[in-house]
C-alpha cells in the first residue's frame, strides 16, 4: 500500500521564492521573507490609516444612527494625528515592498494557474490604489493640489479600493506569509555557498543584507515620523524640518488654515453691523450684537484645534456655551444645530452639531483665544470651539446658529 506524502515543504518555498529572483533580479533580498515581512508591516499600516480615515469621515459625513460623541474631548486630535503618522511612515515600507516584489509583476509567463489570472489583475487595484493613498495624502498635508479633482471624496473611495484589494491579497497570501515569517532567517553559510548568490554584486557580504534593509527602512519611516510629528506634538516642534506646521507659528502664536482676508469676510467681521443669530426651530429667536455676546455668561476651556491635515495644538478659549444660547432661545431638548460663518462662499462656511455635541458643557462660541479677544484669522467675533471635533468643522466668523 503506497500513501502519498504531503508534497516536501521545501518545494512549494522554491516555487514561489525563487521567481522573485529570476534573471535580473538576482539579489538576495528579493525574498519571500522580507515581502512577508515588509507586507504584513504595510497591512498594519494600512489598517490604522482605514479605520482613523473612517472615524475621520463620519464626523465630516454624519450618520442619523451612529451620532459622534462629544467624548474624549482628545480623541479625534490622537486618532487623526495618527492617520497622518501611519500614512507617512508607510512611505518608505511602501517602496521597500514594491522593489522587493518587482520581479513578480513582470514575472513571464504570466500565470500557470487560473488562480494566478486572478490574483495578477488583483494585484492592480492593490498597487495603485497604495501608491495613490500614499501620494494622494501626503500631497493634501503640503497643500499641494495637482489634480482637478477632489481630495477628499478620491482618498475616501480609493480607500474602499486598497483596503478591499489588501483584505483579498492577505487572503491569498496567508499561508505563505505566515510560514515565510515562521522560517528561520536564511544563515548566511548557506547563502554563501549558492552559486547564484554569490555571482551577484548584490549577494550576501557585498550588499546590504536582509536586516540592513529592513534597518534602514524603520529607520527611514522613524526620521520621517521623526521630522513631522512635531506638527502635533509641541515640545518636538524643533525637529519638525519637513513638518508642514509648526503649532506655534500664527496670529495669538497659533497656526491659521484659511485667514480671514482669503475667506473674504474682514469687512463683515468689523462691521458695527455684524450680529449672531439664533433662529430656526426656536420658542424665541435672537440677535445678538458683539457686546450682548460678550455680556453673556463665559466659559473658559482648553480644548484643541486638530486640522485634518494632521497639525494640531490646544489652546484656552472663553466663550459662551452653545446650549445657554439653545436654552435662552427656548429650543427644544434634541436639538441638531447648524452653524453658518459669514463667509460668503466656500466648503467650510457652515458645520452641524448633534445634540450630544451641542449640549456638552465644553461647546462653545468662542470669542477669546489665550485671555485675548480672537484674531481676526482665528474667527472674531466668534468661532465654535467643541470637543473631539475636526479642525475643519470649528466654524470660524460665526453668524447664525440654526436649530433645525
Ligand atoms: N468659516 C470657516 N471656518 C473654518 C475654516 C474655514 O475655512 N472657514 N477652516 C477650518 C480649518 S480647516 C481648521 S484646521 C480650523 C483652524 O482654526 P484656526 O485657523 O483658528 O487655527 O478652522 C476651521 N474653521
Ligand atoms: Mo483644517
Amino acid at each position: 500500500m503506497s500513501v502519498k506524502l504531503p508534497e516536501p515543504i521545501q518545494r512549494y518555498t522554491t516555487e514561489h521564492d525563487e521567481p522573485l529572483r529570476q534573471g535580473p533580479y538576482r539579489s538576495a533580498l528579493r525574498d519571500e521573507r522580507l515581502a512577508a515581512i515588509l507586507g504584513a508591516s504595510l497591512g498594519i499600516l494600512f489598517s490604522i490609516c482605514f479605520v482613523t480615515g473612517l472615524y475621520s469621515h463620519v464626523h465630516q459625513h454624519p450618520l442619523s444612527w451612529l451620532p459622534i460623541p462629544a467624548r474624549p474631548a482628545g480623541l479625534y486630535r490622537f486618532t487623526q494625528s495618527l492617520h497622518v503618522v501611519a500614512g507617512i511612515a508607510s512611505m518608505p515600507v511602501l517602496v521597500a515592498k514594491l522593489w522587493v516584489v518587482w520581479p513578480r509583476f513582470v514575472a513571464f509567463p504570466v500565470a500557470k494557474r487560473a488562480s494566478q489570472v486572478v490574483e495578477r489583475i488583483g494585484l492592480f487595484p492593490l498597487v495603485a490604489g497604495g501608491i495613490f493613498m500614499t501620494f494622494s495624502g501626503i500631497a493634501n498635508i503640503a497643500q499641494w493640489y495637482p489634480w482637478r479633482f477632489s481630495f477628499t471624496a478620491s482618498h475616501y473611495w480609493m480607500a474602499w479600493v486598497t483596503m478591499g484589494a489588501i483584505v483579498s491579497h492577505v487572503g491569498s497570501k496567508w499561508f505563505i506569509t505566515r510560514r515565510a515569517l515562521k522560517r528561520p532567517s536564511r544563515r548566511p553559510a548557506l547563502a554563501a555557498a549558492d552559486p547564484v548568490l554569490r555571482t551577484t554584486a548584490e549577494g550576501p557580504g557585498e550588499g546590504l543584507s536582509r536586516r540592513g534593509l529592513l534597518t534602514t527602512v524603520a529607520a527611514a519611516s522613524g526620521l520621517l515620523t521623526l521630522t513631522t510629528i512635531g506638527q502635533t506634538i509641541r515640545p518636538l516642534r524643533h525637529l519638525g524640518l519637513l513638518a508642514p506646521r509648526d503649532p506655534t507659528v500664527g496670529p495669538q502664536g497659533f497656526p491659521v488654515n484659511r485667514g480671514a482676508a482669503n475667506a473674504g469676510v474682514v469687512d463683515l467681521a468689523n462691521s458695527p453691523a455684524y450680529r449672531l443669530e439664533i433662529s430656526g426651530r426656536v420658542a424665541r429667536p435672537m440677535s445678538l450684537t458683539l457686546d450682548q455676546l460678550r455680556a453673556l455668561p463665559a466659559h473658559d476651556t482648553v480644548l484643541p484645534i486638530a486640522c485634518v491635515e494632521g497639525w494640531s495644538y490646544s489652546a484656552p478659549w472663553s466663550g459662551v456655551r452653545v446650549r445657554d444660547l439653545l436654552d435662552m432661545a427656548g429650543a427644544e431638548p434634541d436639538r441638531t444645530i447648524l452653524l453658518e460663518s459669514l463667509e460668503p462662499q466656500g466648503a467650510y462656511r457652515t458645520s452641524t452639531l448633534n445634540s450630544g455635541q451641542a449640549d456638552d458643557r465644553d461647546t462653545l462660541l468662542a470669542t477669546h483665544l489665550d485671555g485675548e479677544p480672537l484674531a481676526l484669522d482665528h474667527g472674531f467675533p466668534c468661532r465654535l470651539i467643541a470637543p473631539n471635533r475636526p479642525g475643519v468643522l470649528q466654524t470660524k466668523w460665526v453668524t447664525k446658529v440654526v436649530v433645525l
